[in-house]
C-alpha cells in the first residue's frame, strides 16, 4: 500500500506526431541498453514514490512537503493558499503536489492511485477562497494539472474506471478559469500577475508582471475553452499574447518585465531564462496544439531573434531588446529547457551542443546551480541553489527521443544518481541550498513530482507515448494533440499548402507542423537524419558549429534557410 495516510480517497514534431517513432525496435529491446533502461526506470519509479508517499504522509493535503522536518508548507509565495472544504478553518492547502502528481501516476501506470486522487479532489477541492494567487503559477500547476488529468481520466485508452468520474476535474478547472478571468480586465488585456480567487484583483495590486506571466497561458486556457465550449478563456489568453507580441522591438526581441496597465516595458534586458522561458515554449506548443499559423509565425521570428542576439556558441546570454547588445553573461538553470524546445523544432545540432554544456555544468557541481556568471566564471553569490529543477532531464528526454543516442541514457543515469546521493533524505527529496557545500533546504517543490521524475521516467520508458500524441505543458502535464482542436474556437484556420507524410490518419493529424516539408529542398541522405525530422535539414560541417566560411554551414531544419558563418566563426541564421 503506497499511502500511509488514509485519505479516503514546434520540431521534432515527428516525435509528437509519429507514434511509430516511440515504439522500441527489436534491436533496442535486445540491446544491453534495454536492460539498463529497465533498471533506471525502476530507480526513477522508486524516487517518485519516495517523494510522493512522503508528501502524502507528512504534508497532504497541504501544498508541498518539507522533507527535512517532515512537515508541510502552504506559504508558497508564488501560489498563495487555497483552502479545502470539510477541513478546519485554519487548515489551508490546495493539495498542490497531489494535483501535480496526477499525470505522473498515469504515466507510471498507477491507475488505482490516480483514481483515488481524482475522487478525493472531486470531493474536497474548492477555489471559493480568500486567497491571493499568482496567475502564472496557478495556471501551469493547478489549471494545467486538472485539465490534463481530466483528459486522462476520460481517455478510454488509459483503461481507467470511468463509471464514477463525472467531469469533476473539468468543473473545478472551469471554476478556477472563471475566477482568474478578471485578471485580464486591464486597458491592455495583459493580465495582472496576482488575483484573489474570491474577490478578484485587489486594490493597489501591483501592475508589474513578467513576459512569461502573460505570454504562457494559452495552452491551459485554450484547452479549457476547447473542453468547455466557452471561448472566453482562450480569447483572453490570446489577446494578452497578441498584445505582448505587439510590444516587441524592431529586432523581434521582448523584455522581461512590463506594466499591465500602460503596456510599457520595465526591464528591457531579456534572455531565454527566468521571466521569459515559457513564452517561447508556448508560442511553439500553441502552434502544435491548435494549428494556428499565427503562433508559428510569431515563434519563428522570436526563435530566430534568440539565435541571433542571445546565442554565443552553445551559450545564451541576455541582451537589450532595443539594441540587441549583450547585457548579462549568465548561465541559469532554467535555460536548460531550451535544447528540448529546439528538438521540437528540429534544430537537433544546436540542441545537442547546448545540452552538452549544461551536462558539463551538472558534472562539475553534481547538480545545476541556479545562476553562473559566465563573464566572471563564478557562481552568483546569492543564487547557488538547486531546487530539484527538471529542465536538464526534460531536454535529455527530448534529445534521446530525437537521436536514440544511448549517451543520453547515461546522462539520465547520472542525473538520477546525483539526485539520490545529494538530495534524497528520509522524508523525501530536498532542494540544495548551496551547490558548493550541498547543504540542503527544507523544500520539495511540486514540480519535482510533475516534471523531474516524469521526464526521467519517460527517458527510460516511453511506453506511455506509444500510439499516443501528446504535447507537454511547461509544467510537464500532457495534453493530446487532436485534429478537432485545430478546427475549433476562436478561429478556424488550418494551413493547406503543406505536404503531409503518407499514411497519416486524418483523425490523428497531430501537429500540422510536424509534417511540414520545405517544397524547394530535397532531402539529402547520408547524414543519418531521418526524413521525418525535417526534409530540408543539412547539418553544419562541424558538430560544434565552428566555421571559416558559409560553405561549412548547413540548412536550418526549422526555417529551411541556409545558415551562414558569423564574424565570430559560428554557423547560424545570422542574416534574416
Ligand atoms: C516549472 O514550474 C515550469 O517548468 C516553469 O515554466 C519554469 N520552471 C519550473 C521548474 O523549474
Amino acid at each position: 500500500m503506497m499511502l500511509s495516510r488514509n485519505y479516503g480517497t514546434c520540431l521534432i514534431l515527428f516525435l509528437l506526431a509519429s507514434s511509430t517513432l516511440f515504439a522500441p525496435s527489436i534491436s533496442q529491446l535486445d540491446s544491453p541498453w534495454a536492460a539498463k533502461k529497465r533498471h533506471m526506470r525502476e530507480e526513477v519509479r522508486k524516487m517518485f514514490y519516495h517523494a510522493y508517499e512522503n508528501y502524502m504522509k507528512h504534508a497532504f493535503p497541504h501544498d508541498e512537503l518539507k522533507p527535512l522536518t517532515k512537515s508541510f508548507t502552504d506559504s508558497l509565495s508564488e501560489l498563495g493558499n487555497l483552502k479545502l472544504e470539510h477541513l478546519p478553518n485554519n487548515y489551508n492547502g490546495s493539495a498542490l503536489s497531489l494535483i501535480e502528481s496526477l499525470s505522473s501516476l498515469v504515466i507510471m501506470g498507477n491507475n488505482t492511485e490516480f483514481e483515488r486522487a481524482v475522487r478525493w479532489l472531486s470531493e474536497n477541492l474548492t477555489f471559493n477562497v480568500d486567497a491571493r494567487i499568482n496567475l502564472f503559477e496557478c495556471n501551469i500547476r493547478v489549471l494545467g494539472g486538472l485539465i490534463s488529468a481530466h483528459i486522462l481520466a476520460t481517455d478510454s485508452t488509459n483503461r481507467l474506471v470511468q463509471g464514477s468520474y463525472k467531469n469533476q476535474l473539468l468543473n473545478l478547472a472551469e471554476d478556477l478559469g472563471r475566477r482568474i478571468l478578471p485578471a485580464f480586465a486591464t486597458p491592455t488585456g495583459l493580465p495582472y500577475a496576482w488575483i484573489n480567487l474570491k474577490y478578484g484583483v485587489i486594490e493597489n495590486e501591483t501592475t508589474e508582471t513578467s513576459t512569461s506571466g502573460c505570454g504562457s497561458l494559452i495552452l491551459e486556457m485554450g484547452a479549457l475553452s476547447r473542453l468547455t465550449g466557452d471561448p472566453r478563456y482562450e480569447s483572453a489568453a490570446l489577446r494578452a499574447l497578441r498584445k505582448l507580441w505587439s510590444m516587441r522591438s524592431s529586432l523581434n526581441l521582448l523584455g522581461t518585465t512590463l506594466d499591465v496597465t500602460t503596456g510599457e516595458w520595465i526591464e528591457y534586458s531579456s534572455g531565454i531564462g527566468a521571466g521569459v522561458d515559457s513564452f517561447y515554449e508556448y508560442l511553439c506548443k500553441a502552434y502544435i496544439l491548435f494549428g494556428k499559423e499565427d503562433y508559428w509565425r510569431m515563434f519563428q521570428s522570436a526563435y530566430l531573434a534568440v539565435q541571433k542576439y542571445f546565442r554565443h556558441g552553445p551559450w545564451y546570454h541576455e541582451a537589450d531588446m532595443r539594441t540587441g547588445k549583450a547585457t548579462y553573461w549568465q548561465l541559469t538553470s532554467l535555460q536548460a529547457f531550451w535544447p528540448g524546445l529546439q528538438v521540437l523544432v528540429g534544430d537537433i545540432a544546436a540542441a545537442n551542443s547546448s545540452h552538452r554544456e549544461f551536462v558539463n555544468v551538472w558534472k562539475k557541481y553534481g547538480v545545476i546551480p541556479e545562476r553562473y556568471l559566465l563573464d566572471h566564471q563564478m557562481l552568483h553569490p546569492t543564487e547557488k541553489y538547486y531546487p530539484l529543477r527538471p529542465e536538464l532531464a526534460e531536454s535529455t528526454f527530448y534529445l534521446y527521443q530525437a537521436t536514440k543516442d544511448p549517451w543520453y541514457i547515461q546522462v539520465g543515469e547520472s542525473i538520477v544518481n546525483s539526485l539520490n546521493s545529494y538530495t534524497k533524505v528520509e522524508g523525501g527529496f530536498a532542494s540544495v541550498r548551496d551547490v558548493t557545500t550541498m547543504q540542503l533546504e527544507d523544500h520539495q517543490h511540486s514540480f519535482f513530482l510533475a516534471e523531474t521524475c516524469k521526464y526521467l521516467y519517460l527517458l527510460f520508458d516511453d511506453s506511455f507515448l506509444v500510439d499516443r500524441n501528446y504535447i507537454f505543458t511547461t509544467e510537464g502535464h500532457p495534453l493530446p494533440i487532436l485534429s478537432s482542436w485545430h478546427e475549433k474556437l476562436p478561429e478556424t484556420y488550418i494551413p493547406t499548402n503543406w505536404t503531409y507524410a503518407k499514411g497519416e490518419q486524418q483523425t490523428r493529424r497531430a501537429s500540422a507542423m510536424s509534417r511540414q516539408v520545405c517544397p524547394a529542398m530535397a532531402l539529402k541522405s547520408g547524414y543519418g537524419v531521418q526524413p521525418m525530422e525535417s526534409a530540408c535539414h543539412i547539418p553544419d560541417t562541424r558538430a560544434d558549429h565552428r566555421c571559416f566560411g558559409d560553405e561549412e554551414c548547413g540548412v536550418d531544419s526549422t526555417t529551411c534557410r541556409r545558415r551562414s558563418c558569423s564574424m565570430a566563426g559560428y554557423c547560424g541564421l545570422w542574416i534574416l
